[in-house]
């Protein structure tokens, strides 16, 4: 296989994720981060090692300095207005991703839903083209619908780092469910797979770094978080707290109190 594009620092990922606006809708947003510029600024000038988005706001949004941050672009989405077991079709290409300038592509699996098999066809075939391509192929793998109880059981979620890696997945995104010992099985299911984990919605400060640090210790290879950045109120300095615990093995407990 070819070098893929990097889009971590020291084999570690901070990724910023802003496809909220198209999974969840405005209501994550106020009059700040609903401009994606506001965002981009965050990612630039808070050192992620890239940010992930639709093609539409990539396309109009991620010009001139912004191109510094690695672009991961995400080609299925889905609103939170449908119904039944869930499924999210793609609906941007590789090869868009790829003129882009994008550095990776992202794609969203819900494991256990009556329509994974689609998602499985349609991410499979992703990964091919970007590997053949270059591109890194990033999967956010999200156990949910009718056959599912519990979406963050450590059985699921390490489940679900399992397909992706034998689906080809250079990174697997999952839910980090709070248990250590049960994270950590879900890192060795995902084998040479790198696993990231999301933040959701936002929590205390203080309960988000130490989340961090918890998934630093049981051997997740960074984060790809949104909401607890962008809806900060003071991103930036948050942003530094995190950079330090992940990549300078800084404790929570430091940063609580540089943060406080
Ligand atoms: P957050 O850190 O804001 O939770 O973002 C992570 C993420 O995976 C986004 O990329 C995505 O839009 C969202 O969560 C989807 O979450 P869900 O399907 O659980 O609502």
């Amino acid at each position: 296989m070819m070098n893929l594009h990097n889009i971590g620092r020291n084999n570690t990922y901070m990724v910023l994720a802003y496809d909220q606006g198209f999974e969840h809708g405005p209501s994550d947003f106020n009059a700040k981060n609903v401009d994606p510029y506001y965002v981009f600024d965050i990612a630039l000038h808070g050192k992620y090692t890239a940010i992930a988005c639709q093609a539409g706001i990539a396309e109009k949004h991620w010009h001139d300095e912004y191109k510094d941050i690695p672009l991961l672009l995400k080609l299925n989405a889905k609103t939170s207005l449908q119904s039944g077991d869930p499924v999210s079709r793609q609906h941007t290409s590789v090869r868009r991703a790829q003129e882009l300038g994008a550095s990776a592509v992202g794609y969203t699996i819900y494991l256990g839903s009556d329509h994974q098999q689609t998602m499985f066809q349609e991410f499979g075939q992703i990964v091919e083209k970007a590997h053949e391509m270059g591109l890194t192929a990033v999967c956010w793998m999200y156990p949910r619908g009718s056959n599912i109880d519990e979406e963050t059981s450590t059985e699921n979620v390490a489940y679900g780092a399992r397909v992706a890696h034998e689906l080809g997945a250079d990174i697997v995104k999952v839910k980090d469910n709070g248990d250590k010992g049960g994270m950590h099985w879900a890192v060795q299911n995902a084998a040479q797979t790198d696993l990231v984990v999301a933040g959701g919605h936002k929590t205390a400060t203080s309960t988000f770094l130490r989340n961090v640090e918890r998934a630093r210790d049981f051997g997740a290879k960074g984060l790809a978080v949104g909401r607890n950045i962008w809806q900060s109120d003071k991103p930036l300095k948050l942003s530094a707290a995190v950079r330090k615990i992940l990549f300078d093995d800084a404790s929570a407990a430091e940063m609580i109190d540089i943060m406080s």
